[in-house]
């Protein structure tokens, strides 16, 4: 064992390239097979010095509390809105993402989402499997020629998604929290504004509670019966009932989903919807992308145990602490 002075505390299942990163390098223990939780992070948690989670185990102050001795908290994937890193660097202790190694395959799959949802590639496959081009064509669907895309939150990955949409022929805006002075797409201050003004939405900024609904009603009445909503960020950026219904009624056009509020769950009204297309949470979820993801985490908790600086902390707690 590399690092036996730096116990491990997994707080929910990984994929075995992080499980065996940690297993075969470090003391751990498995907080989601522990019977009793708070009995054993009562009697264990002072010896925990890192921990590793990811999007279905939230990490708060309560269990940072528990951990009086932890130094990283480790997390799966560039979102870690289920990681309250405030509360982290106020305790000292430094969060770690997934950035960049993620960048492209999620800017690939939201390409591939918005154009499988304005010309309905998955009916079209389901109209061929069912043998009714035997009988009729496929009926003339929607065009992304000539459409404005208004991209929510220009980041890594809405700049990733800007640069293959300008390819196809899209013209680009955005929204934020502020105007980028470093981009070529006009800034829109107002969501709802942009909303009015483009075809597309796509939604590719953090979850949490600064961004919660964000994309409410009036947003999606200004994207209109015409609009495509494209999210790829968090369920909780939309207000998904007020969606499902715009969608069923016709008063917003269609929508590609990767997203839900309350993953896996997944409304089932949109299940009957010709104007959705539905997928499981798959932004980048490539061997290639999720093992250089896996290896993030493995390698950022290492360098903790070596005395290093982490590789990605979060914004909110900056390294040096
Ligand atoms: P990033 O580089 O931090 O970009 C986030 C962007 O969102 C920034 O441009 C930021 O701009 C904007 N933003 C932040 N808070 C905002 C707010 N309250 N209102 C409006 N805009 C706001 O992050 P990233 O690497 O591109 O990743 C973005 C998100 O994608 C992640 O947090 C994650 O939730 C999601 N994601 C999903 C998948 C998937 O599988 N579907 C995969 C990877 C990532 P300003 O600071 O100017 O506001
Ligand atoms: C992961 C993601 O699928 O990185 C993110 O923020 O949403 C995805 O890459 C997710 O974190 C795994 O649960």
């Amino acid at each position: 064992m590399r690092y036996p002075d730096f116990p491990v505390l997994i707080t929910q299942p990984m994929m075995p390239l992080i499980q065996e990163g940690i297993e075969s390098q470090f003391p751990f223990a498995r907080l989601n097979e522990q019977t009793d939780r708070a009995g054993f992070l009562a009697k264990d948690g002072a010896r925990f010095k890192g921990v590793v989670t990811g999007q279905a185990a939230p990490s708060n102050d309560a269990l940072f509390a528990s951990l009086p001795n932890l130094k990283i908290v480790s997390s799966f994937g560039v979102g870690y809105d289920l990681v309250d890193a405030k509360a982290a660097n106020a305790r000292g202790i430094v969060v770690t993402n997934t950035p960049d190694v993620l960048t492209d395959e999620v800017a690939d799959l939201a390409m591939g989402l918005l154009i499988s949802t304005v010309r309905r590639l998955p009916q079209a496959d389901q109209f061929l499997r069912k043998g009714l081009w035997l009988k009729s064509n496929f009926p003339l669907t929607d065009t992304i020629r000539g459409k404005t895309m208004g991209i929510l939150g220009l980041g890594r990955i809405g700049k990733a998604i800007a640069t293959r949409a300008e390819a196809f022929g899209l013209k680009i805006v955005y929204h934020g929290r502020s105007q980028q002075s470093d981009v070529p797409y006009p800034f829109y201050a107002s969501l709802v504004d942009m909303a009015k003004a483009v075809d597309i939405l796509m939604v590719i900024a953090p979850g949490g509670a600064s961004t919660r609904r964000i994309v409410d009603r009036a947003v999606m009445e200004a994207l209109g019966p015409k609009g495509t909503l494209i999210n790829v960020a968090r369920g909780t950026l939309v207000d998904e009932p007020v969606m499902v219904e715009m969608l069923t009624s016709g008063a917003l056009g269609a929508a590609g989903l990767d997203v839900f509020e309350d993953e896996p769950k997944v409304p089932e009204a949109l299940f009957a919807l010709e104007n959705v297309v539905l997928l499981p949470h798959v932004g980048s979820a490539s061997v290639h992308t999720r093992n250089l993801m896996g290896q993030l985490v493995v390698d950022n908790v290492i360098a903790l145990a070596e005395g290093r600086a982490p590789l990605t902390p979060v914004p909110e707690t900056p390294w040096p602490l």
